[in-house]
């Protein structure tokens, strides 16, 4: 089984749609088997967005981030990472399907709702600071 990271951003907490999303997490047969409720600080997200740190984005990246709690799950499955990563959608909403969370719920990328690690080696160094506190 393969062990992805997601985070449910400040937009789905403000918009109460995370019920929604972690039902279709769940309709996918996924399991959640870590959920954490918190706020990320500029350390944080230094670290978790560290290829965009110096990208003309990221202020404001970092700063919608900041905007209130975020949810930080791991989640389950077979081929958990690619998996998900299509359930997510694509990173501009423009591009992602209609049926993915960004798809159904997002109409730009300043504010898509969620992240999902995009390979086995962001999806552990991803878990191991979120969920262990560790850093690599
Ligand atoms: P993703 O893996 O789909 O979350 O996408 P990226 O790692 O490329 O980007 C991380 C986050 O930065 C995205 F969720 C949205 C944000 N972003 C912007 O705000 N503007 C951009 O031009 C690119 C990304």
């Amino acid at each position: 089984m393969e062990k992805t990271l997601v985070i449910l951003k400040p937009d789905a907490m403000e918009r109460k749609i995370v019920g929604e999303i972690i039902s279709m997490i769940e309709k996918k047969t996924y399991t959640i088997s870590h959920m954490q409720i918190k706020e990320l600080n500029d350390d944080d997200l230094s670290y978790h967005y560290a290829e965009h740190k110096d990208k003309p984005f990221f202020p404001s990246l970092a700063s919608y981030m900041k905007r209130g709690p975020v949810v930080v799950m791991v989640v389950e499955g077979e081929n958990a990472i690619k998996g998900f990563r299509k359930l997510t959608g694509a990173t501009d909403p423009l591009d992602a399907e209609n049926g993915s969370i960004r798809g159904r719920f997002a109409l730009t990328k300043d504010e898509n709702i969620i992240h999902a690690s995009d390979s086995p080696e962001s999806a552990e160094r991803e878990i191991n600071f979120f969920v262990h506190g560790k850093r690599q």
